[in-house]
């Protein structure tokens, strides 16, 4: 067969030359489409961002009722991916323990849902500059008797496995009975069945639980030394430096505050982010735990 077509293209010189310049055009590696040019991000497939995020952080990151991914950090992260030029985002729910694991391993591009910036993550993975700057927050049911954190000790508290909450509780809520959750939903299940107390998580996520079963807020904790970023693997330099060339875009051009405004209606507005015209006070530093 192969002979043949030798044959029928009018030579073995000719053809062997040609099989040489296309090799070379190839640039020798055999996976052209691996080649840096093409690739630039060294995305895990060029030209699509895999994204660890999670299901249940909403007004963050959630899915919604078709279950497409949604959210702030979510509509956020897709406007920042197109100013870099990728269209193509696909999102994946994954409970955070594992998540910033999963993009130091490479199964994933990046990993997006309000996951704070700190030293500690840093061994591990690399950030984008900080988006978003908030509070932790215990809710609690209104009968619970738990009106501030003093009134913890002795109680059953929630924690998702591996968030800046639980690392908070071990630290601060020490006579506090820790009960760790893979996620929140869980979590707020056994709120609301009474096999916990309270749970500890995100200021807006909080604030969406409160609404959606009548649970109040005890106690609201700031986090600012750990704003949110995007979560990359270690190394991957022109990714980071595109997300946070896009991330000072939307910020500038008040994209951000745009969003901040849609999913966030009447929070306290971290007056770092906004464009430069609209900060009244010089903006905070990103200080980091
Ligand atoms: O540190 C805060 C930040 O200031 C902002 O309020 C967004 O949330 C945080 O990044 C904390 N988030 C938790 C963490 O990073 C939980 C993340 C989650 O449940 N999605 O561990």
């Amino acid at each position: 067969m192969f002979k043949g077509n030798i044959r029928r293209k009018g030579g073995i010189v000719a053809s062997a030359l040609a099989a040489v310049l296309a090799l070379s055009a190839c640039g020798g590696s055999g996976t052209p489409a691996a080649a840096p040019a093409d690739n630039p991000y060294g995305l895990i497939e060029p030209g699509t961002i895999r994204v660890a995020s999670l299901g249940d952080a909403k007004p963050y990151t959630f899915t919604d009722a078709q279950g497409q991914f949604t959210g702030f950090d979510v509509e956020l992260f897709k406007d920042v991916a197109n100013r870099a030029g990728v269209d193509d985002v696909v999102f994946t729910g994954q409970d955070f323990s594992g998540l910033l694991a999963a993009v130091a391993n490479g199964q994933f591009d990046v990993g997006v849902a309000a996951i704070g910036i700190t030293d500690k993550r840093k061994e591990t993975v690399d950030f984008s500059n900080g988006y978003l700057a908030g509070y932790l927050t215990v809710i609690t049911t209104k009968d619970s008797g738990i009106t501030d954190e003093k009134a913890l000790g002795g109680k059953r508290l929630g924690v998702v496995q591996g968030t800046l909450q639980e690392a908070y509780a071990v630290k601060n809520f020490a006579s506090a009975n820790l009960v760790r959750f893979p996620d929140n939903n869980t979590a707020i299940s056994a709120v609301n069945s009474g096999a916990v107390d309270a749970h500890f998580l995100d200021y807006e996520a909080a604030k969406a639980y409160q609404e959606q079963f009548g649970l109040v807020s005890a106690a609201d904790i700031p986090s600012f030394d750990a704003p949110a970023g995007f979560a990359i693997a270690k190394g991957k330099t022109e990714f980071k430096e595109a997300l946070d060339k896009g991330l000072a875009e939307a910020m500038e051009d008040g994209t951000w505050k745009k969003l901040y405004q849609k999913w966030f209606p009447g929070s306290p507005m971290p007056e770092q982010y906004l464009p430069k015209a609209e900060q009244t006070s010089s903006p905070t530093p990103t200080a980091t735990k």
